[in-house]
């Protein structure tokens, strides 16, 4: 079904057309907007609810200022739907997060309007600053605005860029969209003191006092602006609840009501006219305007496809337990039995299945906020202490805490269980979300195990595994999406370290795969076994330390050895497995199916792995043209 824009909609074909539009129409752009998204992503799914939150804000931004030679720069990106509609890809926007389509995210290859790159969050303030210095140095005067979330707020390199900012003084405007969520809720000490800016109702009255008194004299002499910034500095510094800014060397103003557009474009444009670093703090609602996502604000953060007109989801069709579940549960399993174990989430309880945790062992699970390298270190802090702390941080944000494993927890031996959710390629959010270097990352690492499970019941066992480990950091990747449907057993095995396992004979070739490739790896076999050629498959379990008695054996009846990861080919599973050959003095052929050093974008799972080639087809063509090659001996 093809989706029409409303009629003001359409002929918004790049921000200066929003600037020729008068008070009742950009309501009325509002209006459509929100409905284009609604329309567009209840079809295909989606970041809905952030995307809703800031349709004024985009509008009056695009509106007040000079884009894209000012440069705007959104925070995580999954808010920027109003953005790439009102920039030219309105009627692309179906597209999104398709094969071929439009990112779900900012991206500078897409549009000069995307100023920078985005997907992982906290970078816009630090981003900005640089582009705020980049154009002082070369005279260009371009406004800089960095639109960072409460929950983007609390991860560190926010609070690094802040502190730069505030002592270089630069032009930059930093607009904190406060809507008290981050996926889930946010958390904190930051999040409180937001809550207290917000509630407290005489500070804000006072504050918008001297701000209308001190703020709109244009005309004042030079002294008496001096010294009227002198005096609301000092009012400032015993009533302003935006103390926390103004200490940083930003101009604090707000918290103003991010809804109401006139009122925004008002503000924006007093900004504009102050130098230097300013904050400007608003506050919206996440869901805005479309009541389902207003009540359920965790659940429409992404939705999958749901029906418009109700807010109701189709009835979703019996599907295995996904790993995040299956992880989320055992974990809650095995800290029922085992008083050491700790939750660690950086700001993802639902998306890593710790909220399971949480609500059956709230003082044993902690959400730190966007932190991932407090994360690893906090985990590594309670470590020290006796306990088994698991950390669960997706493989693409763990590439955050990377100084901190190797620092904190490989050097010091410290028993920190890292449980890697979304390793390998994700889909539609694209390369910024896809978890394909972690082995390369943990493997160079001494002192770290690094393990892989095919299915949902072997990652219990793997999790088991791990908690009973002990000996230092142990790592565990697992993919996104759904397990394959097998049993459950509802007893943990332990498993030995380093050990993987034969799942079935062949002659021609052997198959050496690592976590979900076990399953490409069967029905390529499955294939080739039509082609009489027959494959041995070996679910390999370990990357490190790898199952070396067992490659002994392989190398002594295979000439020819295909190794399997949802990975980049460099440095991974399949270059461990190469290495070792090396030193084995292994003389056959070993071809190494991983991703070959390209960022895949954006699609399904199963369009993502064919563009890596790594899918079943890619996998018989590749072991075919091996086959061929002749022996050397
Ligand atoms: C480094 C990093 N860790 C985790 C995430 C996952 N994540 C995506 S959005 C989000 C919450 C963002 O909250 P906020 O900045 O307040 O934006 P909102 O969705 O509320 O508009 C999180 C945790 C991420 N994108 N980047």
């Amino acid at each position: 079904m093809s989706i029409e824009p409303g009629k003001l909609l359409q002929k918004i074909n790049n921000p200066d057309d929003i600037k020729k539009l008068d008070p009742i129409q950009l309501e009325q752009l509002a209006v459509e907007l929100r409905d284009y998204i609604l329309d567009v992503v209840s079809q295909n799914g989606g970041h809905l609810g952030a995307s809703l939150g800031v349709i004024e804000l985009t509008i009056a931004l695009h509106y007040v200022y000079n884009t894209p030679s000012d440069r705007l720069i959104w925070d995580v990106g999954h808010q920027a739907y109003p953005h790439k509609i009102l920039t030219g890809r309105r009627d692309r926007f179906p597209s999104n997060r398709k094969k071929d389509g439009l990112s779900g995210f900012p991206k500078r290859s897409e549009s000069e309007y995307d100023t920078f790159g985005v997907g992982h969050s906290s970078t816009s303030i630090s981003a900005g600053i640089g582009m705020s210095v980049g154009s002082a140095i070369q005279k260009t005067n371009k406004k800089v605005v960095a639109v960072i979330g409460d929950g983007a707020l609390t991860g560190g390199m926010a609070f690094e860029a802040l502190n730069n900012g505030g002592f270089l003084q630069n032009d930059l405007l930093v607009i904190l969209n406060d809507n008290r969520m981050g996926i889930d809720p946010n958390t904190g000490a930051l999040n409180e003191y937001l809550t207290k800016v917000t509630t407290s109702q005489t500070f804000n009255k006072l504050r918008d006092d001297i701000w209308q008194k001190l703020g709109k004299l244009n005309n004042l002499g030079e002294h008496l602006r001096i010294f009227a910034s002198k005096l609301e500095d000092g009012v400032k510094a015993v009533l302003t609840p935006g103390m926390l800014f103004e200490s940083f060397g930003f101009k604090y103003y707000g918290p103003i009501d991010g809804h109401d557009l006139p009122k925004l474009i008002e503000t924006l444009n007093d900004m504009k006219k102050i130098k230097g670093p300013k904050f400007l703090h608003i506050l919206t609602t996440k869901g805005k305007g479309y009541a389902p996502a207003e009540d359920d604000q965790l659940k429409f953060h992404g939705p999958t496809p749901f029906e418009k007109s109700s807010g109701i989801f189709p009835k979703k069709t019996p599907a295995p337990i996904s790993y995040t579940d299956a992880f989320g549960k055992a974990v809650v399993e095995i800290a029922s039995v085992d008083p050491s174990i700790v939750g660690i989430t950086a700001a993802m309880p639902s998306g890593t299945g710790l909220k399971y945790l949480a609500a059956e062992f709230p003082d044993r699970f902690f959400d730190v906020g966007i932190a991932e390298q407090h994360a690893v270190t906090f985990a590594a802090g309670l470590a020290c202490e006796g306990l088994t702390p698991i950390t669960a941080i997706y493989s693409t944000f763990l590439q955050r805490g990377y100084d901190q494993v190797v620092h904190d927890c490989c050097i010091q031996k410290l028993p920190v269980v890292l449980c890697m959710d979304r390793g390998g390629l994700v889909g539609s959010d694209g390369p910024t979300h896809n978890g394909v270097f972690d082995i390369a990352y943990l493997r160079t690492l001494p002192n770290m195990v690094i393990m892989s499970p095919k299915d949902e019941q072997e990652l219990r066992d793997m999790l088991y595994t791990a908690t009973r480990y002990k000996k230092g950091p142990i790592a565990m990747r697992y993919p996104r999406g759904n397990g394959i449907g097998v049993e459950l057993r509802p007893e943990f095995t332990e498993m030995e370290i380093g050990k993987g396992e034969i799942l079935k004979k062949g002659t021609d070739v052997a198959f050496l795969a690592l976590g979900n490739m076990v399953q490409s790896a069967e029905e390529a076999a499955r294939i080739l076994s039509e082609q009489h050629i027959s494959a041995e498959i070996v679910n390999m379990r370990f990357v490190k330390p790898l199952d070396e008695e067992l490659l002994r054996d392989i190398f002594k009846r295979f000439s020819k050895i295909v190794t399997l990861e949802d990975h980049q080919a460099q440095g991974g599973f399949g270059s461990a497995v190469a290495e070792f050959a090396l030193k084995e003095r292994y003389k056959g052929d070993i071809e190494i199916i991983g991703i070959i050093d390209q960022f895949i974008e954006h699609g399904t799972p199963a369009e993502c792995h064919q563009m890596a080639e790594i899918d079943p087809a890619s996998i018989v063509k590749r072991t075919i043209q091996l086959i061929e090659i002749p022996v050397h001996h």
